[in-house]
């Protein structure tokens, strides 16, 4: 029987809470389609900071580097400033194994009210792929004169053809396998060196997909559109921070950001790759167990699905669809009553039920 080794972290706030739902529908799916699924929890966190001065120990990306995929839960807490907590944990993982592309569903489930009047699942079901290690998220700059009337702070993207190039081909790749149109988020009318070179990229690139319709979308009008018309795209391609920003809206149009799943891949499997739901910590509901589940199993799915167990992924997503078809079954974000247990509980059973 296969086995799969799954590092876990579940982070701060409701990371927790929602990881132990997804591993509850993991493992289920796992018994119900033949394969089996081992963990090793890592508690790397705000807390583990607090304690050590550090989001995790120094060796602790060796520690990841041999496991199948790493499953994550949020990250981020009040008491440790937002930009250590993503630079000591998140980012180092997503650079060093070259999860460059970060994969993004944007779809609203069967059943389920989104935000956008007369909108259905049938108008919102798209896949946005984010830049995953460099672009405004290089980590350039720095900051001089602290403290002084000529106090100064520079920060500045980086865009290399390897980079984007790569991105573009995994958006251009997972459009053909889909409905072949690729919309690309631009700003070249502002940022005239990056974005002018991105959309330079893009067009070069377009005459090796000719079977793919390309557009592209400056981003401002582009976060607009996924307002008035989701149903007109497909894949959208997307520079770190754009698709960062882009995503939460999606969040929102599918009913509720605790629905957005998000898979970091190493395509070349330089190491594991990384599945979390797109949401953070939420301080405001944590311990009160009433926090949405469905993007952490969502991402489960994707990480199942990467592992090459696609029935087994499937059976999740379709058991999701389920859930919420149903209404019965739902968080308060999502209009209902049910406890992150519940949903979870429902879900695993769904599966089980899918495999007889
Ligand atoms: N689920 C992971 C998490 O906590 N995400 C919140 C966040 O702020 N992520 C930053 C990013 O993806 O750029």
């Amino acid at each position: 029987m296969k086995e799969y080794n799954i590092a876990l972290i579940p982070g701060d706030g409701i990371g927790g809470d929602v990881i132990d739902e997804g591993m509850r529908v993991v493992c289920a799916a796992a018994d119900a389609f033949g394969f089996g699924v081992r963990s090793e929890s890592f508690p790397w966190s705000c807390a583990y900071y607090q304690e050590h001065g550090r989001m995790m120990p120094a060796d602790g990306l060796d520690a990841l580097r041999g496991f199948d995929a790493i499953y994550l839960g949020a990250v981020g807490w009040p008491t440790v400033p937002d930009h250590i907590s993503l630079w000591e944990l998140l980012l180092p993982i997503r650079k060093t194994f070259e999860q460059y592309a970060n994969v993004r569903p944007v779809r609203l489930f069967p059943g389920l009210q989104g935000p956008l009047h007369g909108k259905t699942s049938d108008d919102i079901n798209f896949v946005c792929v984010r830049e995953n290690t460099e672009g405004e998220y290089a980590g350039l700059g720095g900051r001089a004169h602290q403290g002084t009337p000529y106090e100064l702070a520079i920060q500045t993207d980086l865009f290399t053809r390897t980079g984007v190039e790569r991105v573009m081909r995994f958006a251009f790749e997972l459009a053909q396998r889909r409905n072949k149109k690729l919309t690309a988020a631009t700003k070249s009318n502002a940022s005239r060196y990056s974005f002018v070179f991105w959309d330079e990229v893009f067009a070069e690139l377009s005459a090796d997909y000719p079977d793919v319709e390309t557009e592209k979308w400056h981003v401002d009008a582009l976060a607009a559109r996924f307002v008035t018309r989701p149903e007109a795209f497909d894949v959208v391609v997307a520079s770190n921070l754009f698709g960062d920003i882009l995503t939460d809206l999606g969040g929102a149009i599918q009913g509720s950001l605790g629905t957005a799943a998000s898979a970091n891949l190493s395509p070349q499997r330089v190491g594991p790759s990384m599945f979390e739901p797109v949401h953070g910590s939420a301080p405001d509901i944590v311990g009160r167990g009433i926090a949405n589940p469905i993007g952490a199993i969502w991402a489960g799915a994707m990480m199942l699905e990467h592992l090459g167990e696609e029935q087994a992924g499937a059976a999740i997503v379709a058991a999701i669809e389920r859930l919420t078809s149903e209404g019965t079954t739902l968080t308060r974000d999502l209009g209902g009553s049910a406890s992150t247990s519940d949903v979870g509980k429902a879900i695993a059973a769904y599966v089980r039920e899918q495999a007889g």
